[in-house]
């Protein structure tokens, strides 16, 4: 049996539990991060030393990185949909994992630390202006590849990248500020709303 350890409310940990959903994978759920399961626990350090979830145990395997158990998940179920086979197609779905957990988080990150979680050190108006207009930035981009494809992020069908970038969509339409009008992402949002992994874990949870 698979074991995901993290909060239920972490985006991270969603994308791992959102993916489990679309391949149809049984897991136990360890609410590392939540309760009494701290993160500073030499028991999960030396799993992750990073101090992060999600993690994943699979027999001996260990892994963490979210975009990277997803990637293993798909491979280990032989799901060619999710993460294609081919070198060329699977490389344009990692492209966009890759880009939103490093250009596309950038971009978001502190508008919404500032604005939904109200955090004190989050609270420099011209670096909160400078983030809702970058993310809106990069969800032009997101806009753009949609309107290309008239669907998902690759023409073929929904694929990982679709749940990464899916759940910073709900948080870019959730999250109080000026959005600009993108109505390719708009319909993107309608057709993820209506899959059941995402209804189950696309949205927020706690802090
Ligand atoms: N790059 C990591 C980031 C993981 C991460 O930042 N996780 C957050 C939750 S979303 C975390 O563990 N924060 C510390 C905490 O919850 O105490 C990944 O994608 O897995």
């Amino acid at each position: 049996m698979l074991t995901i350890l993290g909060r239920a409310s972490s985006i991270n940990v969603r994308k791992v539990l959102f993916t489990c959903a679309e391949l149809g994978i049984d897991y136990e759920l360890e609410e590392w991060g939540a309760g009494e399961l701290s993160l500073d626990d030499p028991a999960f350090l030396a799993l992750n030393p990073n101090a992060r979830v999600p993690v994943i145990r699979d027999g001996d395997f260990v892994l963490f990185e979210s975009n990277a158990i997803c990637r293993y998940l798909a491979a280990r179920e032989g799901d060619g949909n999710l993460l294609p086979a081919d070198p060329r197609q699977r490389a344009l779905v990692e492209q966009w994992m890759d880009w939103q957990a490093t250009e596309l988080d950038n971009a978001w990150r502190y508008a919404f630390m500032a604005l939904v979680r109200k955090s004190d050190r989050h609270a420099d108006a011209a670096a909160i202006d400078a983030s809702v207009s970058e993310w809106n930035r990069h969800m032009a981009m997101v806009d753009d590849a949609l309107s290309r494809t008239g669907s998902w992020l690759r023409p073929d069908g929904f694929t990982l990248a679709d749940i990464v970038v899916g759940l910073i969509t709900h948080r870019w339409f959730m999250t109080p500020m000026e959005r600009d009008p993108l109505p390719a992402v708009e319909a993107y949002y309608e057709r993820l709303s209506e899959r059941p992994g995402f209804q189950r874990f696309g949205v927020d949870g706690g802090p």
